[in-house]
C-alpha cells in the first residue's frame, strides 16, 4: 500500500493515526496545490485532494477518515475507533462532534482565506471572518464537556476523537485560534495531546 501525503490538515489526521497505531505505511510526498492539481494525480483522485491510500489490489481510498477506518480494521490491535458496539457508537459520536464543531469552522476559514484555495472555491472573506469569530464559543463548548475531568475526549482512553481534536488543534495553532485562557479543561486536554509522540507526525 502507498499513502499519498502532503503538508495539509486532512493528511495530518492520517499521519497522527498511523503514528498512534504504531504501524508503517510507505509514503509518496506531494506538494499541496502543485502536485495535487495535476492531471496525473486526478486520475488517482478525481477531486485532486490528499490524503489518498492506494492499496496493493488496486483499490484507492481517497478520504482521510475512510483511510483511518480501513487501517483500524486492517490492524485491529489497539483499535482507536472502538471494539464493542457501544464503544464504536460513542467514539464515532465524539469524532463527528469534534470534526463538525472544531475542525470544520477552522477548515472553512482556511479555505475562504488562503490564496492557495482562491482558484478552488469562490472565497467569501466575511464568511472566513465569521468562522474565526465563532471559535472561542466552540472551545468553550469543549471545555464544558471536559469539565468532568476525563483525560480524553471520548473517556478514559485515547481514541480517534482525540485524533480529530489534534487535527483541529494543529490548525488552531497555525491560525492563532487556540482555546481562550479560561478554558482550563480544553487547555489541559491540548497540553496532553501536544506531549504525545504522534503530535510530531
Ligand atoms: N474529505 C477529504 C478532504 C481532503 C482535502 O480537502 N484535502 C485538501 C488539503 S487539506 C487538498 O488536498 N487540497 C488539494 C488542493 O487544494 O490542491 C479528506 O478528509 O480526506
Amino acid at each position: 500500500m502507498k499513502l499519498y501525503d502532503a503538508q495539509a490538515a486532512n493528511a495530518k489526521r492520517v499521519r497522527i493515526f498511523i503514528a498512534e497505531k504504531g504501524i508503517e505505511v510507505p509514503k509518496v510526498e506531494l506538494v499541496l496545490g502543485d502536485d495535487t492539481r495535476t492531471t496525473e494525480f486526478r486520475k488517482l483522485n478525481s477531486l485532486g485532494e490528499v490524503p489518498v491510500l492506494e492499496l496493493d489490489d488496486g483499490n484507492v481510498i481517497t478520504d482521510s477518515i475512510a483511510i483511518c477506518r480501513y487501517l483500524d480494521a486492517l490492524f485491529p490491535d489497539a483499535p482507536l475507533m472502538g471494539r464493542s458496539p457501544v464503544e464504536i457508537g460513542l467514539i464515532e459520536m465524539w469524532s463527528q462532534r469534534i470534526y463538525q464543531e472544531l475542525f470544520l469552522p477552522i477548515g472553512l476559514m482556511v479555505r475562504h482565506q488562503l490564496p492557495l484555495f482562491a482558484s478552488v472555491i469562490e472565497q467569501v472573506p466575511d464568511f472566513a471572518a465569521a468562522q474565526r469569530r465563532v471559535m472561542p464559543k466552540k472551545w468553550q463548548w469543549l471545555d464544558q464537556e471536559l469539565s468532568d475531568g476525563r483525560p480524553f475526549i471520548a473517556g478514559d482512553t485515547f481514541t480517534f476523537a482525540d485524533v480529530q481534536g489534534m487535527t483541529a488543534l494543529m490548525l488552531a495553532d497555525i491560525f492563532d485560534l487556540a482555546a481562550p485562557e479560561d478554558c482550563h479543561h480544553a487547555i489541559r486536554w491540548s497540553a496532553g495531546v501536544r506531549n504525545r509522540e504522534s503530535w510530531k507526525a
